[in-house]
């Protein structure tokens, strides 16, 4: 009769066609047709004999394990007790029991069948392995810096570096690994970055984690994290190295110019014409509407430019990753936002000393107030009138569309 049948490679099913005279399975044996070519295997991947095929048969469902005997008796499981129903089987062995390479030698190979009933069987035989690539890649001086990552484009531990030295050539994954959560653990890979080592070649590689944050993604949540590295050489022989991450503070930073409403003024007279000499002044609030602190950075609020001043001739220059008030003007010969101030007194935000050096932050739903004069000393475009607004700009990282140009106001400049 015709019959589908499967050829199972250990997990992959071909399905296959073929003539069976006999129908009753009850008078096949429970195992048989056990093979294993070649008697000899060479496992130092040049091509040659470096693997062998074990294939056998099992008549219906059972426990099936196959494991390798040394000359010292010590079984080595390459599978045990595993599930397996009836039907033709093929598995390829190279030598690698748990990511190791056997040593040298003469083993007994044995494949084992335990029925439901009971019923046992078991074929064996001997399996040579010779010239066997022992040597395991190893991943030397892995390190993880920083420790604590904070992924929330502060400027301050948004990244984390991963480097090792390849001692030969292996495929290396390296995940993050998430506590667990309902019982279940996440995986988030991270990526080489390119060098003249090709990854996998021996040398020195380097890999750099943001947490997704760069891309506008949430980073994995807040908690301790396990680095895992896993090394793999073209033999099988497997080195795994791990390490831990804590993540703190980690999100996308969020902060806007509360109702997008600002307050331009002449403090001396309260309207909108400021003659020269005198000051435009303006008040705003910024919230941080956002999971993390944004940080900041001086002048604080309620400082005084001149107009021919910027944030840098004060001293106050752009750190990747703060935040600042910031007022543009139209007829602006020089860069964009001149003026900048933090966002809000600077004696009212959160202080923290990281490594020696003082940082100040909006902690997550804060408001500030924020104020600030500039002292008009010339008329720009040469107009009486003339457009000032202001922005929230994440410097060196972006400006959202709804922190740029926020309420623009036509200011009268006396002569
Ligand atoms: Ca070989
Ligand atoms: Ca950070």
């Amino acid at each position: 009769m015709l019959k589908p049948e499967y050829v199972r490679f250990d997990g992959i099913i071909l399905l296959l066609i073929t003539f069976h005279f006999l129908t009753a399975c009850t008078f096949y044996p429970l195992l048989s047709n056990v093979t294993i070519s070649p008697t000899q295997i060479t496992p130092n991947a040049d091509g040659l004999a470096d693997v062998t095929r074990l294939s056998y048969r099992l008549s219906r469902p059972a426990n099936l394990s196959i494991y390798f005997i040394d000359h010292q008796n010590e079984p080595y499981y390459f599978r045990k007790e595993r599930r397996r129903s009836g039907g033709d089987y093929q598995v390829d062995f190279s030598g690698v029991i748990d990511g190791s390479m056997l040593p040298n030698g003469s083993y007994t190979w044995v494949v084992e069948a335990i029925a439901d009933d009971g019923e046992t069987s078991r074929q064996q035989g001997t399996i040579v392995i010779a010239t066997a690539d022992t040597t395991k890649p190893e991943l030397q001086g892995f390190s993880v810096y920083p420790k604590i990552f904070t992924p929330n484009q502060d400027g301050i531990a948004d990244r984390v570096t991963i480097n090792y030295y390849l001692t030969k050539q292996a495929q290396v994954t390296i995940y993050l690994i998430s506590p667990l959560l309902k019982g279940k653990e996440i995986r988030y890979p991270i990526a080489e970055v390119e060098r003249d080592i090709k990854p996998g070649e021996p040398g020195f590689h380097t890999y750099d984690y943001e947490g997704g944050v760069d891309l506008g993604a949430d980073p994995p949540p807040d908690g301790l994290y396990t680095i895992h590295a896993e090394a793999v050489d073209r033999v099988g022989n497997r080195t795994i190295v791990t390490n831990t991450l804590v993540i703190t503070e980690g999100g996308v930073p969020r902060a806007d110019i509360v109702s997008a409403n600002v307050d331009f003024y002449n403090p001396a007279s309260g309207d909108k014409i400021v003659p020269l000499g005198q000051t435009l002044a303006f008040t705003l609030t910024v919230e941080n509407f956002g999971n993390v602190p944004i940080r900041t950075i001086g002048p604080s609020s309620g400082e005084l430019y001149r107009s021919d001043g910027n944030f840098n001739s004060k001293g106050f220059y752009e750190t990747s990753g703060g935040w600042r008030v910031a007022i543009d003007y139209e007829g602006n010969p020089s860069y964009a936002y001149p003026y900048r101030w933090a966002v809000g007194n600077l004696e009212r935000l959160e202080k923290r000393v990281i490594n020696g050096q003082t940082f100040y932050y909006l902690m997550p739903g804060q408001r500030q107030l924020v104020t600030g004069s500039i002292q008009i000393l010339d008329v720009p475009a040469k107009r009486d009138r003339v457009n000032f607004w202001a922005g929230l700009i994440h410097e060196q990282v972006s400006i959202e569309a709804f922190n740029d140009y926020v309420d623009p106001q036509p200011i009268g400049i006396g002569f």
